[in-house]
């Protein structure tokens, strides 16, 4: 109930005190009052002018016990408000010590793609960009930087609670002639994000070098596509952060020896690499492909999910369908606590590098991994070698004909045949409750092997089970009573507090830089 009264009191505050403002590049000006006839002229030009009212520390560099205080006060734009972005060219969003009481939404109007050259977030908390084109290929002159900077920072002080969403994030809009060379002149990052409680959601990330590397922690990245990148697709290096139903694919070789992979993570401790750890990672329902095109002139062999220098602890690894060309399918070298369950892991690219593996093994150091299970999975082979510590394998097949399991591997659409050696043969125990399409399972009473459970048409989940939705361990609903005479006073009361609610201290994860 106390969640209930939150959420109502953070809806109703904002109801009751935000509001909208307008700049369009094409109608706007400078001397605007940023409304709907009168608006502002462009994103940067609202920042430089300092429209913006937010919150900064009393004193930089930022040290542990700094207070926030008033910035640009009495500004039009303030926490809770929405900043309604029209088509054309924006410039760069730079904002550095802006600490929002309630977010600032920078949202697309309905049916216009703003533009910005790039976006820096640096100490600050409490912002959302909203269905945004993003690209170093926006600006005047072409510079080729990170396009997403989203960190904390020791001038600027800590970063946290931004979100990006519905966003395209691009280096190039069309990479289809791209020589080696251009993709090493064109192709940068995409985000680079320190922030803590970060969530990039539904964007799209194209034609980039590295597309997401997120070191903070609890960050929540899901829906993403990665289409196109010549580094990695996802690093994961801060503890806690969840990667889930995200598609990363078309890995390019742009002939400098990097080791591409889908997901990549590796701990950071007071002896350097190798010497931390990486605790409590999610990755859930992601699919990696190589490469769509088989005979892509610099296709690459990407490793699928790489983690080899440990320790990586507590770590959930399910449904996901790795598809790619190289003996690393999923590889944790270095693992303690960590389950890897109904995956699906097969190199659909003949020859070497290859066939693929699910691995645990020693970390570097030559310490075995221990109590972890690796159950249900369809993979080419399953390597744990000799001198582990419990570590449990179980229900997984060895798959050397994809074509006995899978409705369309030419088309890398990993479903299960109906009536192939993987369905009903897997373990309950430690199943997700949802496969990689958000179906319930287990259908037919018995879990199937791999990502997907097979299921017939129409079919959404066991009976009050939790399928269907959009993805499992929801909260059970509001209470739907009618609310009693302390309702609305309590509402004042949480509203009232929220407003005077300063951003909290964060905490930092160890090794994370
Ligand atoms: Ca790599
Ligand atoms: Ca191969
Ligand atoms: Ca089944």
């Amino acid at each position: 109930m106390r969640t209930c009264l939150l959420f109502l009191a953070a809806i109703f505050s904002s109801a009751l005190f935000a509001a909208d403002f307008y700049v369009d590049p094409v109608n706007g000006s400078a001397g605007g009052n940023g409304s709907a006839a009168n608006p502002w002229l462009t994103l940067q030009q609202v920042v430089t002018d300092n429209l913006i009212e937010s919150q900064d520390w009393n004193a930089h560099p930022y040290t542990a016990g700094a207070t926030l205080q008033p910035k640009n006060a009495g500004a039009p734009v303030s926490a809770g408000d929405t900043i309604w972005l029209l088509a054309g060219y924006h410039g760069q969003l730079v904002l550095n010590g802006y600490y929002n009481a309630q977010p600032i939404t920078i949202r697309a109007q309905a049916g216009h793609t703003p533009q910005l050259s790039r976006v820096s977030i640096i100490g600050a908390q409490n912002w959302v960009l909203d269905g945004l084109s993003i690209s170093t290929d926006h600006a005047p002159v072409f510079v080729n930087q990170t396009i997403v900077t989203l960190r904390n920072d020791g001038f600027w002080g800590p970063a946290s609670d931004l979100t990006v969403r519905n966003c395209d994030v691009f280096c190039g809009d069309d990479s289809s002639t791209w020589t080696a060379q251009d993709w090493i002149d064109n192709a940068g990052t995409a985000f680079d994000v320190r922030s803590d409680d970060t969530v990039l959601a539904n964007n799209t990330v194209r034609n980039t070098r590295y597309a997401i590397a997120c070191s903070g922690a609890n960050n929540h990245v899901h829906d993403n596509v990665i289409d196109g990148f010549s580094g990695d697709g996802i690093r994961g290096l801060g503890n806690y952060g969840v990667y889930e139903y995200n598609a990363v694919k078309n890995a390019i070789d742009v002939g400098d020896g990097h080791h591409d992979d889908g997901f990549q993570s590796w701990s950071v401790g007071p002896g350097g690499v190798g010497t931390g750890s990486v605790v409590g990672v999610v990755l859930r329902g992601n699919i990696f492909i190589n490469h769509e095109n088989p005979s892509h002139p610099m296709r690459t062999t990407t490793q699928g999910v790489g983690c080899f220098d440990g320790w990586f602890d507590d770590w959930v690894i399910e449904n996901n369908v790795v598809i790619t060309d190289h003996w690393h399918g999923i590889t944790l070298l270095g693992a303690r606590n960590c389950r890897i369950v109904n995956n699906t892991v097969i190199d659909l690219y003949t020859g070497t590098p290859g066939p693929s593996w699910i691995q645990i093994g020693f970390h570097k150091d030559g310490t075995p991994s221990e109590d972890c299970v690796i159950r249900n999975n369809l993979s080419n082979t399953i390597s744990i070698p000799a001198g582990q510590t419990n570590i449990v394998s179980d229900h997984n097949i060895l798959v050397t004909d994809p074509t006995l399991f899978f409705v369309d591997p030419s088309t890398y659409d990993m479903r299960l045949l109906p009536a192939c050696a993987a369905v009903d043969t897997g373990s309950n125990t430690l199943m997700p409750s949802l496969d990689a399409d958000k179906i319930g399972r287990p259908y037919n009473g018995v879990a199937d092997v791999g990502a997907y459970e097979w299921h017939p048409i129409g079919w959404t989940g066991p009976t009050g089970g939790s399928g269907g939705g959009d993805g499992g361990g929801s909260d059970s609903g509001c209470s739907t009573g009618t609310p009693s005479g302390w309702f609305w006073p309590a509402i004042l009361a949480l509203c009232a507090s929220l407003l005077a609610t300063h951003p909290k201290p964060r905490k930092h994860a160890a090794g994370s830089e």
